[in-house]
């Protein structure tokens, strides 16, 4: 009911609305709508009412409720089911629940904030209380498990593609996760699935986005490496909008792989966004070091690194240090 108002509400949004016609609308008695709306304030959306006149919606808060994001979204089937809370551990963990649960392709967990947000490998990522984007998206794709590791690469196009539509940054993409303006970190995807040997249970995508924290929302150790869409824009930046449009391009490119078996629009425009191809590179790999330049990147995300000597590595997992941006 509550929802119901507040659609009414925003579509008369320039005028004002009486209470005796929500309540014919609506089938509910005027007190019933008043309680609601009382609710709706404590929620934060700004309400005026006047008597006799009615009630006028005059702000929407800066929450990434259900009701908020599906109000522009335009897909068919991620964001359809939005599990939106206060805070959490990790929405990694609470999407994972729910999918053993049995929860349906397309759910998305977002919380405005993580108390135990993860990395990968056991790192930590920092989600203070509504300044970010924390969020899991719910994939149950019909592939073999090997071909996992290109929802990373859809992802992160999605993902830096969003950014470049909503502020105009150019967001760049680091192999294999890391999403980054003017060398600092902005994002991070950590992609986790559960398999059978020939078949995918389901696939969470998690998304950690800053957007409108101060320098010091960082924890110290990040504060020379990590930075926000805010900070480097110069104003708040919408985590609405944000969050609606990077559904969007997610659902653009997994339906071309799913239902076409298209991936080169994914590829090319990972290339084209990269930082890391044509850079100076070092990671390690089966404990032995290698150094040289990112050449390529092909459609298992396996990243092809030219050594000083002309041999040719092929990288899958692991994290690679660029010049002149790690060191
Ligand atoms: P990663 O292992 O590539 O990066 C983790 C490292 O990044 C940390 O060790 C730290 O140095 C740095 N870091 C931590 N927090 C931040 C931050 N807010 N901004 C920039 N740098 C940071 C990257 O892992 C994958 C992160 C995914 C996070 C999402 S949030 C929603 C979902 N739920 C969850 O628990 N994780 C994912």
């Amino acid at each position: 009911m509550k929802n119901k108002i507040l659609k009414i509400l925003f579509a008369y949004r320039e005028d004002f609305i009486s209470g005796e016609k929500l309540s014919e609308e609506l089938g509910v008695s005027r007190t019933a709508i008043w309680k609601h709306i009382n609710t709706l304030r404590e929620e934060g959306y700004d309400i005026k009412s006047i008597p006799r006149g009615g009630y006028q919606l005059i702000k929407t808060p800066d929450i990434l409720s259900q009701i908020e994001i599906q109000r522009d979204l335009n897909t068919q089937t991620l964001g359809k089911e939005i599990v939106h809370l206060s805070s959490l551990e990790s929405t990694n963990n609470k999407a994972k629940d729910l999918a053993l649960q049995g929860a349906p392709e397309g759910l998305v967990v977002i919380s405005e904030e993580q108390t135990k947000g993860r990395g990968r490998r056991g790192r930590q990522w920092s989600s203070p209380r509504g300044t970010g984007i924390w969020m899991s998206i719910l994939l149950r794709p019909n592939i073999l498990p090997r071909e996992a590791p290109k929802f990373t690469l859809l992802a992160a196009v999605a993902v830096a593609k969003g950014i470049r539509e909503v502020t105009g940054l150019e967001a760049q993409i680091k192999w294999p996760n890391d999403i980054l303006i003017h060398k600092k970190k902005i994002c991070g995807i950590l992609t986790e699935m559960s398999a059978e040997l020939d078949s995918i249970n389901y696939i969470i995508i998690g998304i950690g986005m800053n957007v409108n924290e101060r320098e010091k929302d960082f924890p110290l150790e990040i504060q020379n490496k990590a930075s926000s869409l805010a900070l480097l824009k110069g104003e708040k930046v919408s985590r609405r909008e944000l969050v609606t449009k990077i559904l969007e391009n997610l659902e653009e490119e997994y339906l071309k792989y799913i239902d076409k078996n298209e991936f080169h629009s994914v590829i090319d425009q990972w290339k084209n966004m990269s930082c890391t191809l044509g850079a100076q590179v070092k990671t390690i790999n089966n404990k032995k070091e290698i150094k040289g330049i990112a050449v390529d990147i092909k459609e298992d995300g396996a990243l092809i690194i030219q050594r000083d000597n002309g041999e040719i590595e092929e990288i899958f997992f692991g994290d690679v240090s660029i010049r002149g941006i790690d060191e």
